[in-house]
């Protein structure tokens, strides 16, 4: 096993090996999170970067093609700011608690990727007009869940999200070169979908002709309620109040911030509850359209204890909704959650 750094001061460790970690509540605070302090979630051991990595365009395309690291360097440089969540972000929060990492709330962060385009990658090999997915492979392996053999981890995309100039075949993270945990030396990045979808340790990428129904696909990463599964997709409306923390002891004056994302559409609208009355807070511009956006409502609180809750509304008039909704691997638990604190006199 690989000899790793201890990343418990930075990070919240759920699993050392392969390592799932939470980005801590107090980083959370900033609007784009410090690289040491990103989430990371591996299911696999990750695999060793080498100098002559290079991403096999294959499938239904003209010719199969192999794009270097330096080929990509060459190519034109694109940057998105966005969040990126786990779909198992709170699954702790589901009761029973599904199988699969508990995390808490952390399992999100906000971060700028650097890269290429993934359409003008796939433009090096002419995609074939009948292709209407696109596979990503990443160069991880390891067991299945249910022991039948071994597994690579692979998802894949519609073609026109794939196709979408911001869906990046990124080497860069918040202007470095990105680390091994998150997927060096190149990964895909895809801005609105839930974090499955930014396969790491970018081997290929296949086009196909038909939808696929590997084990990524149709066994993990899928909203699966009495035996009726279907993939994982964008992610919910969802909001997250970063300041107060949970059981903060605080004043009767109190400023309550957060921040608040959807992958179908901008946040039109953040209400904040203090006890069971509601208030609609104030919403500020997100750094980019794939960013957090901020909301803070100025609250005077009652003293003793006091439960603070959001409620995120998105252009689709999708709201956060009161009661967990439960599935069998626990994903997309966006739920309206409560926040504990003591207010002083
Ligand atoms: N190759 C590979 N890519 C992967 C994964 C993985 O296990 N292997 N995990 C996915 C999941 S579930 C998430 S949430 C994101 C997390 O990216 P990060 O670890 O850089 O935060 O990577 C995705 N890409
Ligand atoms: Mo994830």
């Amino acid at each position: 096993m690989l000899d790793v750094p201890d990343r418990s001061s930075v990070l919240d460790v759920v699993r050392a090996h392969p390592l799932c970690a939470e980005t801590p509540l107090t980083l959370l605070q900033q609007a784009i999170t410090p690289a040491p302090s990103v989430y990371v979630r591996s299911n696999f051991e990750t695999p060793v970067a080498h100098a002559d990595w290079s991403i096999v365009v294959s499938g239904d395309v003209a010719q199969v093609t192999r794009v270097s690291l330096d080929a990509l360097a060459a190519m034109p440089q694109h940057e998105v700011l966005m969040t990126m969540e786990c779909a198992g972000n709170w699954r702790l929060g589901m009761d029973p608690v599904p199988a699969g990492e508990p995390w808490q709330y952390g399992a999100v962060s906000t971060t700028r990727w650097r890269g290429v385009s993934l359409a003008t990658v796939l433009a090096q090999a002419t995609p074939a007009s009948t292709a209407v997915e696109l596979l990503a492979c990443g160069a991880d392996a390891g067991p299945r869940d249910d022991a039948a053999g071994v597994v690579r981890f692979e998802r894949a995309l519609p073609l026109d999200v794939a196709m979408h100039p911001d869906t990046l075949v990124a080497t860069h993270m918040n202007g470095d070169p990105l680390t091994a945990d998150h997927g060096a030396p190149v990964r895909l990045v895809v801005p609105n979908w839930y974090g499955m979808a930014s396969v790491k340790w970018l081997a290929g990428v296949q086009l196909l002709s038909a939808p696929y129904t590997g084990y990524f696909q149709q066994k993990r990463y899928v909203y699966e309620v009495d035996g009726d599964a279907r993939p994982v997709t964008r992610a919910l409306v969802k909001s997250m109040i970063v300041s107060p923390m949970p059981q903060q002891i605080t004043t009767r004056q109190c400023t309550v911030r957060g921040w608040a994302w959807s992958g179908s559409g901008p946040i039109t609208l953040v209400e904040v509850a203090v006890n069971e009355r509601w208030s609609r807070a104030t919403v500020s511009a997100p750094a980019s359209p794939y960013a957090w956006t901020p909301f803070s409502l100025e609250a005077e609180l009652p003293t003793g204890d006091v439960m603070l809750r959001s409620r995120a509304t998105d252009a689709t008039g999708a709201v956060q909704p009161e009661a967990i909704v439960w599935n069998r691997l626990g994903y997309g638990n966006n739920a309206v959650r409560a926040i504990p604190v003591l207010v002083q006199p």
